[in-house]
């Protein structure tokens, strides 16, 4: 059978790049099968080598919360582009940006700019050990954050052992300063500060985790690590890669009415380009140098290109009924999909917040990563293949998140719905 050109550029990719792409998750080893290699996108949809359309619910993991090739994200960058794409020196764009950001979340009076969300994981962390004078962090198996050394962590063999590196070439020692809680569980969180009462600079969460799967926190989980943290002198800091913009401009934090101490952000204040950040209280961010001690730097740090895209992004965001239109469009999705599941008697449970949202292969209720962990997990692949041959685009993971963007048109929920329909004959 003539091969696809998909196919083609895979095994070609595969000569180059390790597993032929430059981010495992892409690698449809998951799911199986080879990936699209995707030509273009416009709006809520993408088109891949081939020609086939798709409705695409990944939007790059969250980032493209606008749609693909929105036009105010793509004059932005033409204008950007034209003036030259990075000087290595402050460019009032990055400052437009930074004030934007510290303006719609009142927890951040300063923010420092990065490449991507583990860096700008990877510096909170450093900067909570400098604020702090302590070693240890805790963060929850399920949640991602990003792929720096002390993050690449499971939980150890005690309920408050020391981490176990889960990658090659993380030594155990890095690893031992993480310990892992469970995620909606406070009672873990109150072990670790018993097993080292002075240890804990920083717990790190994703206040809604989306890389287990869609995972709400639970009512009081947030609520009781900053109560917790507080108690013990260790900084919270709530990873919004994810949530930041997403759920509403003020992130996660706004929605749940809870001040951590730092931030982090990604995806959505890029608009497509590399773009991290992490902020916070201003006596802490001025540990940062050049003003403190803490060393963080990046060459293309706040590049004019890259502020220039998230800024088109974030200012779009803020016309009346955005989120709104976000949520209800999810709403749509989630309520017509779930129809099709109980119709057609599949064990499932959809956890939505906001315009994210994850179909698990799983009676539910989802509420932890050991009912995460109890998904068909091929059952999820089949339905990701079937949606696939019908046109839509769902995250290649059971573990990860879909999101709807301002482009999706109740035509495309409705086309989704059906081809689930399809999918599940
Ligand atoms: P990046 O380094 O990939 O920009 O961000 C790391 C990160 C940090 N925090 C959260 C909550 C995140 O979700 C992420 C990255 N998310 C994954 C998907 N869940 C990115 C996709 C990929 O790894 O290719």
């Amino acid at each position: 059978m003539q091969q696809t050109k998909s196919e083609k550029l895979f095994a070609k990719a595969q000569k180059y790049i390790p597993g032929g792409v430059n981010s495992p998750v892409r690698s449809f080893r998951a799911v199986g099968g080879t990936p699209p290699f995707i030509a273009r996108g416009s709006g809520s949809h993408i088109w891949d080598a081939d020609g086939n359309e798709y409705i695409d619910y990944l939007g790059s993991w969250g980032p493209l919360v606008l749609g693909h090739a929105h036009p105010a994200v793509v004059d932005a960058l033409i204008k950007a582009a034209e003036a030259g794409t990075s000087f290595g020196a402050p460019v009032a764009q990055e400052v437009d940006l930074a004030r934007f950001i510290c303006a719609s979340m009142p927890s951040i009076d300063m923010i420092r700019l990065v490449n991507s969300g583990t860096e700008a994981c990877m510096s909170a962390i450093r900067l909570a050990r400098a604020h702090t004078g302590r070693d240890k962090i805790i963060k929850f198996a399920g949640c991602y954050h990003g792929h720096a050394d002390g993050l690449l962590v499971k939980a150890g063999s005690g309920a408050m052992t020391h981490g176990i590196p889960t990658s090659a070439g993380v030594p155990e020692s890095y690893a031992s300063e993480t310990l892992v809680a469970d995620y909606n569980d406070l009672s873990s969180v109150e072990e670790a500060f018993a097993a080292f009462p002075e240890g804990i600079a920083a717990v790190i969460v994703e206040p809604v985790a989306g890389n287990m799967g869609v995972v709400p926190p639970a009512p009081g989980f947030l609520q009781g690590l900053r109560r917790i943290t507080q108690e013990h002198g260790a900084l919270l800091i709530f990873d919004e890669v994810i949530t930041g913009f997403r759920l509403e401009a003020g992130g996660a934090q706004a929605r749940f009415g809870i001040t951590p101490d730092l931030t982090t952000l990604g995806k959505i204040i890029g608009g497509g380009l590399p773009v991290g950040a992490y902020g916070g209280r201003r006596e802490i961010m001025e540990l940062v140098a050049p003003l403190g001690p803490m060393y963080q730097a990046g060459t293309l740090s706040g590049n004019p290109l890259a502020v220039a895209a998230g800024l088109a992004t974030l200012q779009e965001l803020t016309r009346p009924g955005t989120y709104e239109k976000l949520e209800s469009m999810a709403a749509r999705l989630t309520e017509g999909l779930t129809e099709v599941f109980d119709r057609k008697e599949v064990p499932s449970t959809i956890n939505r917040v906001g315009s994210m949202f994850t179909g698990f292969f799983n009676h539910g209720p989802v509420a932890s990563l050991a009912q995460v962990e109890q998904c068909d997990v091929p059952g999820h692949a089949r339905f990701f293949h079937g949606m696939l041959e019908n046109g839509v685009y769902l995250a290649p993971s059971q573990f990860e998140a879909g999101f709807i963007s301002l482009a999706h048109t109740e035509e495309d929920i409705d086309r989704t719905i059906a081809a689930a329909e399809a999918a599940l004959a």
